[in-house]
């Protein structure tokens, strides 16, 4: 499999990233957990054509060759700990800042996608690698429908792209840049216990406020939202009693 490596420095208090890129990979994610070892901090895989993207649990992510934007970054954050539902609400700022300049009606839905005319056009899977009881590292992996013109029947109804969304094509490496540019920027938010990526996906959540439907151990119910917690869990009404969740589905009414 050929790839090419690109490094780019940043100013002090940045990162530093190292981005490998696979014109074909199985999943940019797997490829992290099984080499991390020999990877820093910092390391970008990123590829024209994910064959077998994963979502979250079983769930698949569907790509197109040579249109959109998939790739994971590797982390070795220096906290006991780290907090993988923040992390994943960083990543969702990070691309939210730079997907909401392109387009209009961009949301965020807790807690791992972005939404364009409430389709789907970007998933967030945050993983971490325990070796007995010890972090060995995180990955998160994104993957963004840019320049994709139809989906497979199995989404079709609910996904989107940057180009059905504004009917312009984009360029693959400028937009990584420039979301690494802000992850860079929220992620030392994130290691100095700063909550500003918090507030990007609050401001931008459409079901704050709202009466939706979620998914809570399988059980489907009818909950009020009522924000999104520094912890980075959701924080529900549910029957009249608050009650805070760590992660579920959410569909609206
Ligand atoms: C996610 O899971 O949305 C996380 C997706 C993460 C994908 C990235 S790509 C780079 C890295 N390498 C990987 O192997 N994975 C990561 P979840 O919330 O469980 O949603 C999965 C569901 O999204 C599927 O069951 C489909 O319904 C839908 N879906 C699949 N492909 C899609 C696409 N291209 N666009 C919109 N929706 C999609």
């Amino acid at each position: 499999m050929s790839n090419f490596v690109t490094t780019f420095f940043r100013k002090r208090d940045e990162m530093n990233f190292k981005i490998i890129e696979f014109k074909k990979i199985d999943s940019t994610n797997d490829y992290l957990k099984n080499y991390f070892s020999n990877l820093d901090e910092g390391t970008v895989i990123v590829t024209k054509y994910q064959t077998k993207g994963r979502g979250r649990l079983t769930r698949s992510w569907l790509d197109s060759k040579n249109n959109n934007l998939t790739f994971s970054i590797l982390l070795y954050p220096k906290i006991a700990n780290p907090n993988l539902s923040k992390l994943t609400l960083m990543a969702c700022a990070s691309v939210f800042d730079v997907l909401s300049k392109k387009a209009d009606n961009i949301k965020i839905k807790w807690p791992n996608d972005i939404l364009i005319d409430n389709k789907k056009i970007c998933g967030i899977l945050t993983e971490s690698i325990f070796e007995g009881n010890q972090l060995k590292c995180v990955i998160i992996g994104i993957g963004i429908n840019v320049n994709s013109k139809k989906f497979p029947n199995e989404i079709a109804m609910r996904a989107t792209s940057l180009y059905l969304a504004t009917k312009n094509h984009f360029d693959l490496e400028e937009l990584l840049q420039a979301i690494l540019t802000n992850f860079s920027k929220h992620y030392q938010m994130f290691l100095e216990d700063k909550h500003s990526y918090i507030d990007v996906c609050r401001l931008n959540s459409p079901y704050i406020g709202t009466m939706v439907k979620v998914l809570i151990n399988e059980e489907l119910k009818e909950v009020k939202i009522i924000d999104i917690l520094d912890n980075g869990n959701l924080l529900i009404s549910d029957d009249n009693q608050l009650r805070e969740i760590i992660s579920g589905e959410i569909t609206l009414i």
